[in-house]
């Protein structure tokens, strides 16, 4: 039987986000936010799902806690609903909304168990888009307001914060590929935001070190190593922009300082604006990290095709790799490979893998078990590469499943389950799945067991 022992002190978490699973969208004075506005548009939510009640972790909070703990989870990496402290995005605070995040946290400690607050993931006050949502120049300063208020309530008691969350997908899917909230196609837009997102990241990274708080600050990306499928000179260079896009893009400003060369040249080329940054603004977007946070799923296989603008590249699935039931291609290798990248290239000092996981179908058997052994095998593969890539010297120094709880998939709805805890939507009973499990025996023995 081979142990693959993890480093003293490794931290084992689990992670949701605040609209996915709270709930109580009207309750405490809570604002609008523009995913409660996106989903009410008929066809963009399968179903027409929202996430109006979600896991009800708004009020079962106390009940989640208590399943962390039986998990033996060291960390719970949750997030805040801006419109929850703030209902209009700025202004007048409501005491109500941050209460709940007062408890949550006092019960978190209460368990011994380590609160991670993600101050963005995804839920923009409405009030905020109707002003311009990040496209708005003035959105990074109304980020700081709201930071620094989060960080006034539960600063004396967190230790671990993330500004944002997956800033590609808020761009990106949200403003060019119009999959996600606010549902905006337009790739000029997408690049404003990706810049004030940034600006907003680092003035709030430089307000935590200039009021010396206490703890660790950092940012979470979502990242994917690229391969040209098939292998050819053309599918390179679509690899090369298809990287450029996802990987660069985030990496390079908040590391180098400074935007990819090659991807400016190509949406000049293709008439895109482009945002005006200068050496003022990336020294601010540039704050040293006490981490990098990332996401990984999977890789991604792309072949050049010049009809797809503005990359020119289309991606592929090859035939020959399994898939999760989101058809997303099963890679561990490229976790390890992309860890190895993010130490050698980017000389990262430290990093948490915030999020990894997967959706498959599950079933509640007679026994009232769920026996979910594709999702326990995905983890095995996915621990083991996090396993090897710290062999090979790569600081990862925590890992945190996606997801607690079986949540609100965002344009998915409540079809597609990531949880390691299954929650029956109709009843809200929790059933610990067998990968969670699982992933307690891994935590309690910290490491993995071949068996
Ligand atoms: O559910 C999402 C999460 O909100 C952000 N990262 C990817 C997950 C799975 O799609």
């Amino acid at each position: 039987m081979d142990i693959y022992q993890f480093p003293k002190n490794f931290l084992w978490g689990s992670a949701t986000a605040s609209y996915q699973v709270e709930g109580a969208v009207k309750e405490d004075g809570r604002g609008e936010t523009i995913w409660d506005r996106y989903c009410k548009c008929p066809g963009r939510i399968k179903n027409g799902d929202t996430g109006e009640i979600a896991c009800d972790h708004y009020h079962r909070y106390k009940e989640d806690v208590q399943l962390m703990k039986q998990l033996g989870l060291g960390s719970y990496r949750f997030s805040i609903a801006w419109s929850r402290i703030l209902p209009e995005g700025t202004g007048k605070v409501s005491e109500e909304g941050i209460q709940f995040y007062v408890d949550l946290v006092d019960e978190l400690l209460k368990a011994g168990i380590e609160p991670c607050v993600t101050l963005y993931h995804w839920d923009l006050p409405q009030a905020m888009q109707d002003i311009g949502g990040w496209a708005n120049p003035k959105m990074a300063d109304y980020f700081l307001e709201y930071s620094k208020i989060v960080f006034e309530k539960l600063g004396s008691r967190v230790r671990k914060w993330i500004t944002l969350n997956e800033p590609y997908c808020v761009a990106f899917l949200g403003n060019f590929e119009g999959r996600q909230a606010p549902g905006i196609q337009d790739f000029s837009t997408a690049l404003q935001v990706a810049y004030h997102l940034y600006l907003a990241h680092g003035k709030t990274v430089k307000y935590f070190r200039e009021s010396q708080m206490a703890g660790e600050i950092g940012i979470t990306l979502n990242l994917m190593p690229r391969h040209a499928y098939p292998k050819s000179e053309e599918n390179e260079q679509a690899r090369v922009w298809a990287d450029g896009y996802l990987n660069r893009w985030f990496l390079d400003p908040l590391i180098f300082k400074r935007y990819p060369e090659d991807m400016i040249e190509l949406y000049r080329k293709k008439q895109i604006k482009i945002p005006d940054f200068d050496k003022k603004s990336m020294e601010i977007i540039g704050q040293d990290l006490d981490f990098l946070g990332i996401n990984y799923y999977n890789d991604q296989f792309v072949k050049r095709n010049e009809t797809c603008w503005p990359l020119e590249t289309e991606p592929v699935i090859p035939p020959e790799l399994q898939v999760t039931d989101r058809e997303w291609p099963i890679t561990p290798d490229g976790l390890e490979e992309m860890l190895i990248r993010l130490k050698t290239e980017y000389g990262v000092k430290k990093i948490y893998i915030t999020e990894n996981g997967a959706s498959f179908q599950d079933v509640v058997t007679e026994e009232h078990t769920v026996e979910d052994a594709a999702r326990k095998e995905y983890l095995r593969k996915h621990l083991k590469a996090v396993y090897r890539a710290i062999q090979k010297g790569v600081p990862v120094k925590g890992y945190y499943v996606w997801s607690l709880l079986d949540n609100f998939e965002w344009g998915f709805g409540y079809t597609s389950r990531f949880g390691i805890i299954y929650v029956d939507f109709h009843t809200q009973e929790r059933i610990v799945k067998a990968s969670g499990k699982w992933f307690a025996k891994c935590i309690a023995m910290n490491g993995i067991r071949e068996d």
